[in-house]
């Protein structure tokens, strides 16, 4: 029954609920009201009471109401034959149907051929991934949960530097966010300086950070360095703004680091105290002085200087650093840098600078649990390159090395796969085509999703329809649990008769591991997890919206964030390690170093750079959308109806572009089409093209598949340029060149004209070098 918060004179019900997914989003927990009216939601208002929020929202939860009712929402599982895959002939069955028909192929294969021949695919921070990896040790059983991410370029390599270095969680920036006061509550000072490193959060609100929160920060006075090849927003407001060369962040971040460490602006003490690995940082950082960093980043060294001494002498600096630090080759190098230098200037776990979290078990546990359910012969036949000793920290398998492996069938060949909450096809990871393939190679593919997307018209065989946040009860946990500032409630206001995620994670759970999965709803699993955590029940927490978790600054001196109970911080050292402890072990430099993007106009040969004389960097969110999603929802795309290249004025005119012509951007890997957008926001030698673009009402039915390779960006990326423990691709920097064309259709379907495969001299997994041997053997074909 809906649950009102308060009743209007019309009879309306207004319940208060939290933002999450689907429609996609992270985990900010934007409070708000659904209005409900004849058992429909009308219209969704924010609540100006929400403690982070203050009723702020974005224009994608106003357009709630066209997502829940749109014309193209599945409310009803789907099957289709095999032979079938790419047609548009779905037919409907039931939920226990559908149950029933992935229990059976579970248990076919796991018989036939063993656990691991199954796969389990997720996409970003929503809901879902809560749910997929219990579910694929817990329920399935095999250790191959994965996504298509190449080099898992998005959070992996940021909170596990996170754990190697700081011994846990995910430090964000401090915006008072676990304080009922806030602003006001006598613990917390302002920042002085806030650096933004590769984020965009006013745009993106990452992760669980509400983007606001850095508005927030500048009303009241902290100022702003912003490092980023575009001039954002939040750049165009900033004291410096570093306008770094796409992918150079590490060389960036070392010469900060040698600006602060030579003029000893750094905290001394906190140094002594707190840090291993000091001096060795100190001769590394050395060999990067600003002159350097400019010819390597283009940033003027004067520049590098001032910023690095506002760095120290804010009292505190806070951070945030984005995406764009994972998706570069040597990102976990970046992050290594802006972890150094918060440490040395002593910003972190400070009143203002940046938090670091309480100890917050919550779904971790269940986990954990999942993963202690497999035997260790299932583990060790997880796809994880034997090179990437490092990302075996990370539970899940390697995105490249699954590609390889399915496309080549060693060490075994993949047979079914189950796709939660990802559109491979239109957005995740790169070279989509190679994805299509081998998952059209498959005996059996299941998509989790709310609409027919091109990944499911061309290779689902069951479509499993899921809910909105508003119809199901459920919290949201910003920082999925590594850092979270507050639960909020997600609360019931309809239903359509899709299932969520954690539902189906429920039903399919009961059925093949009942022991794990002991829970009668979705409501019960949260009562548990709550009452463990924060002493409350789900109820409870309905009634206040949201519950903060309690904040203890400086926990390292406290014996709060070791297990031994012991002051420091929970590393092998029990110190921040500027130098890693771990990495030796794991093949890689103990030490931040900067390595040349290999689709550079450096790091490729001369001849090829010539050819693509421009930098593409992809991604930098839009508000409308959220990656693939969005684009059948008419008032989001009206606001932004085609994709758009963001191109500076002097290089258009170089190439005869107007604002709005059509544009072909291509590369040695593929070619795609959007239209171009003039703006000094880029520097004439950079352009920046939008990613997840689809046509929804287009034609479906392969091959056009929704027109998803017209203007696929994602197709100009390669896989595995990725760095010695795996992460980092280059969705933030390839080579490129553009010219005008006539429409969107204008692209030739033979190009490239040349095979284009990755320098095996360059950073290739082994893998991959053993799949280019192979297929040079065979005469091209992998
Ligand atoms: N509306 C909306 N919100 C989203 C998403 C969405 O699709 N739509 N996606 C979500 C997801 S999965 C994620 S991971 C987050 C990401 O959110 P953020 O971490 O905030 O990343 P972006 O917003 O992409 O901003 C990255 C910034 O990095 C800059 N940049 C590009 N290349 C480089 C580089 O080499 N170095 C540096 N220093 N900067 C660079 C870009 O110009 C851009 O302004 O957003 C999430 N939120
Ligand atoms: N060029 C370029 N490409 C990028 C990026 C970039 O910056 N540049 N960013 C990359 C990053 S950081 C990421 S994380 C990936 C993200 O990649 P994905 O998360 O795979 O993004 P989507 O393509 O939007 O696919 C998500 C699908 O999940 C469905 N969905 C939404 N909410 C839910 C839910 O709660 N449950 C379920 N079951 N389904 C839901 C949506 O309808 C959509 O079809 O994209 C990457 N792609
Ligand atoms: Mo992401």
């Amino acid at each position: 029954m809906t649950k009102a918060f308060e009743t209007l004179p019309d009879g309306t019900l207004k319940v208060r609920s939290s933002g999450f997914s689907p429609p996609g989003c992270h985990p900010q927990g934007c409070g708000l009201f659904l209005h409900v009216k004849d058992g429909k939601v009308v219209k969704v208002e924010g609540d100006p009471d929400h403690i982070i929020t203050d009723g702020r929202l974005c224009p994608r939860c106003l357009s709630l109401p066209e997502f829940i009712y749109n014309k193209d929402r599945i409310t009803t599982p789907m099957k289709r034959d095999i032979r079938d895959r790419g047609k548009d002939k779905w037919t409907p069955c039931t939920w226990d149907e559908a149950m029933d028909t992935i229990v059976e192929w579970v248990l076919k294969i796991r018989e036939e051929s063993g656990p691991e021949y199954i796969c389990t695919f997720q996409g970003t921070g929503r809901d879902v991934n809560m749910y997929h990896a219990p579910m694929a040790y817990g329920a399935i059983g095999t250790p191959n949960a994965a996504s298509t991410l190449a080099g898992e370029s998005c959070w992996g390599p940021r909170f596990c530097v996170s754990n190697f270095l700081l011994g846990g969680g995910y430090p964000e920036m401090d915006y008072s966010a676990y304080f009922p006061e806030r602003f006001d509550d006598p613990n917390y000072s302002l920042p002085d300086y806030l650096v933004i490193w590769g984020k965009n959060p006013i745009y993106s609100n990452a992760d669980g950070l509400f983007g606001h929160g850095t508005v927030d920060l500048m009303k009241r006075g902290t100022k702003l360095i912003v490092i980023d090849p575009r001039l954002t927003w939040l750049a165009s407001r900033a004291e410096f703004h570093l306008q770094v060369r796409p992918g150079t962040d590490s060389a960036l971040g070392l010469a900060l680091l040698n600006v602060v460490m030579e003029e000893e602006l750094y905290d001394k003490d906190f140094v002594k105290k707190w840090t291993y690995g000091f001096d060795d940082l100190r001769e590394r950082a050395a060999e990067y002085p600003p002159e350097k960093a400019e010819e390597i980043c283009w940033v003027p060294a004067d520049k590098i200087r001032n910023a690095a001494r506002a760095i120290a002498s804010g009292k505190p600096t806070s951070w945030a650093w984005g995406q764009a630090i994972d998706g570069q080759l040597t990102g976990v190098q970046a992050g290594h840098c802006m972890i150094a230098l918060a440490a040395i200037c002593n910003n972190l776990d400070v009143p203002g600078g940046l938090t670091i979290p309480p100890k917050q078990g919550l779904w971790q546990e269940w986990l954990i649990r999942c993963m202690n359910s497999m035997p260790a012969e299932v583990w060790n036949k997880q796809i994880i390159d034997p090179v990437h000793i490092g990302y075996k920290q990370r539970h899940h398998s390697h995105p490249d090395s699954m590609l390889d492996a399915m496309e080549t069938g060693e060490p075994y060949r993949f047979r079914i796969a189950w796709h939660m909450g990802t559109n491979p096809l239109a957005c995740t990871g790169v070279q989509h085509k190679r994805w299509e393939a081998v998952f059209k190679k498959l005996e059996f593919n299941v998509v989790q999703d709310c609409v027919m997307t091109p990944s499911a018209m061309s290779f689902a065989d069951l479509f499993l329809p899921v809910s909105s946040f508003a119809e199901r009860d459920s919290v949201v946990l910003p920082h999925y649990g590594l850092n979270s500032c507050f639960v909020g409630a997600i609360n019931k206001a309809i239903d359509l008769g899709c299932k969520s995620d954690m539902e189906i994670a429920l039903m399919i759970g009961k059925r093949l591991n009942p022991e794990l999965f002991p829970w009668e709803s979705e409501k019960a699993f949260w009562d548990e997890f709550l009452m463990n955590e924060l002493g409350i029940t789900f109820d409870e927490l309905n009634e206040v919206g949201a519950k903060q978790y309690p904040y203890t600054y400086k926990k390292y001196e406290k014996g709060l964030m070791r297990d031994d109970g012991r002051p420091g911080f929970n590393t092998p050292t029990g110190k921040v390690e500027l130098k890693s402890s771990l990495y030796p072990d794991w093949n890689e430099d103990s030490l931040p170093y900067f390595k040349e993007p290999y689709l550079s106009p450096f790091g490729i040969d001369p001849e090829t750079a010539e050819k693509y004389p421009i930098i593409l960097t992809t991604g930098g969110r839009n508000i409308e959308f959220f990656h693939s999603e969005g684009r059948q929802i008419p008032s989001l795309r009206n606001l932004k109806p085609w994709p758009r290249v963001t191109i500076h004025p002097e290089t258009a005119a170089k190439y005869g572009i107007e604002e709005g012509d059509w544009v072909c951007i291509e590369n040695m890997l593929a070619q795609c089409i959007q239209k171009a957008r003039l703006s000094y926001e880029v520097t004439p030698q950079l352009i920046h093209a939008e990613h997840g673009w689809w046509y929804p009402e287009q034609e479906g039915e392969a091959p056009n598949l929704y027109g998803t390779y017209k203007s696929n960006i994602n197709m100009l990326i390669p896989h595995h340029v990725v760095g010695v423990m795996g992460w980092g691709s280059p969705y933030r920097g390839v080579i490129c060149r553009i010219r005008k064309v006539d429409g969107l259709d204008d692209y030739d379907p033979d190009y490239p004209y040349e095979e284009f495969d990755v320098d095996p001299n360059y950073s290739l997994d082994k893998m991959a070098l053993r799949r280019l041997a192979a297929k040079k053997e065979k005469g091209g074909v992998a």
